[in-house]
């Protein structure tokens, strides 16, 4: 009996699988088919797989084609198949040719003809075409704008601006600029606000009383009432609100998220989380930087509070500040530490645009911690260590444009399903914007002045 075997994704099943499995399965007797696991898929990079592990087997399933269906789940696993099965031919799609003759040394490897015409990518955006409007000034919109072209489905195609100079940095951009808001907001079917965050509350609520879609960076306001105002008037329009911490997506930091609720840390205790930068003060005068500058609160306070809030919850008893500011006239805070008293746990988060620090992570639990090294906020990588050094596990999880296409795909996923499946509940960010709106009213505070 002459054993074929074959992988793929097979997301969306279409012509072009379908002749391929024909094909495959006329080269012998029997044709093992391998489909692709998720999280394998996301690791070389296809994160825009509609369909379920599940879903995609069945779909092959019911072609009848596959005598056996096995699922492909780490790098290599192709060698360990053709030997465990004694497989004698390796086939796959000619867009893969060449990329496949290691196998040769275990078993013969035909590349068949490819389909032209059709594709899963294809069928994505056909079903989905969502244009992205940029609100704003700031320099992560080139990242956004680069981030977008990896989302199916999702095509940045308006940036409004009211600073004209900024509109240089886009001129080899595609994207239609726009300093006419009336113009833009008729051109979009979602938002992405970036503006200065006193804008926020006007920008949000005026794309949303226009029936767009709106994913915004954090903090969504300077109050918490006003945050709440505008996730019930989305609710109220049937429209996708989303809060914007690009960490939030990160395959690793969601992945120690539910380690640590799964408790293989025991209880947790305190979280204690850092994040600095210098470079935003370092490349101007400080009369610039000052001028348009977020504060560190509003550039930092949202990324450092995910961990927390997520973890031990925002009914904490006591939030304490010790803050350093410029001067005694210039209320641009350099570096805060903000201590949280729990029932049952404590935190600390340390942010600073004026002062270098280790930017770790720290989950401390009763029966060991969870370590993330510098720069936490964009890691790939985490370990979860005991008291027996030797028992110390290590995680890694590629993180391709630091969680900005997940958080693109997340928000387009959402807008399709007319379902919020953000990574940010509304409980998380109301607590941001609670514990922005105390820092602002120097409630609990104590001022250093450097
Ligand atoms: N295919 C095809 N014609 C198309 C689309 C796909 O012949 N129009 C073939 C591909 O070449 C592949 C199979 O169908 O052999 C499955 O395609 P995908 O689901 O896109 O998965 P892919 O990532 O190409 O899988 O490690 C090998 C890869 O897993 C191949």
């Amino acid at each position: 009996m002459k054993k074929v075997i074959t992988y793929g994704t097979f997301d969306l099943l279409h012509q072009g699988h379908i002749n391929l499995l024909q094909r495959a399965k006329e080269l012998g007797d029997y044709l093992i088919v391998g489909v692709t696991a998720d999280d394998f898929d996301k690791k070389r990079g296809k994160i825009n797989v509609h369909q379920s592990l599940m879903e995609r087997i069945e779909a092959v399933n019911e072609t009848g084609l596959a005598d056996e269906i096995i699922i492909e789940e780490y790098e290599g696993q192709k060698i360990d198949d053709v030997k465990r099965y004694n497989v004698d031919i390796f086939t796959v799609g000619s867009d893969w040719v060449g990329k496949f003759d290691y196998l040769k040394e275990y078993c013969d490897v035909v590349y068949l003809p490819r389909t032209e015409g059709i594709s899963s990518s294809q069928i994505r955006t056909k079903e989905r075409n969502v244009r992205l409007g940029i609100m704003g000034n700031n320099k992560l919109i080139e990242k956004y704008i680069k981030e977008s072209k990896y989302v199916n489905g999702l095509e940045a195609t308006a940036l409004f601006t009211d600073d004209k100079k900024f509109l240089d940095n886009f001129k080899n951009e595609e994207i239609t600029k726009y300093d006419n808001l009336t113009d833009f907001i008729d051109n979009v079917d979602a938002v992405y606000i970036i503006s200065n965050i006193e804008n926020h509350y006007d920008d949000i609520k005026y794309c949303l009383g226009h029936g767009k879609h709106v994913l915004c960076q954090s903090p969504i306001t300077l109050s918490k009432s006003q945050c709440e105002e505008l996730y019930s008037l989305s609710g109220k329009n049937n429209l996708i609100f989303m809060d914007s911490i690009k960490t939030a997506y990160s395959t690793a930091f969601n992945r120690l998220l539910l380690l640590v609720k799964s408790g293989c840390i025991g209880s947790v205790v305190s979280v204690d989380a850092t994040c600095t930068s210098l470079k935003d003060l370092q490349d101007c005068s400080k009369e610039e930087a000052l001028k348009n500058q977020n504060s560190t609160m509003c550039t930092w306070g949202p990324v450092a509070l995910l961990p927390v809030l997520s973890l031990l919850g925002t009914s904490y008893k006591k939030c304490h500040f010790s803050s350093y500011y410029l001067d005694k006239n210039n209320n641009f805070d350099l570096f805060t530490k903000i201590d949280f008293l729990y029932s049952n746990a404590v935190a600390s988060i340390k942010v600073g645009k004026g002062i270098k620090s280790e930017g770790e992570l720290i989950i401390s639990g009763t029966k060991g911690y969870v370590y993330v090294p510098a720069p936490w906020w964009n890691t790939d990588y985490f370990e979860v260590r005991y008291e027996n050094v030797g028992s110390t596990k290590r995680y890694f999880y590629q993180l391709e444009g630091e969680g900005i296409r997940y958080q693109l795909l997340t928000f387009v996923k959402s807008i399709e399903k007319k379902n919020s499946t953000s990574y940010i509940t509304k409980d998380i960010s109301l607590g941001i914007t609670n514990v922005i709106e105390k820092f602002i009213k120097k409630e609990d505070l104590d001022e250093i002045i450097l």
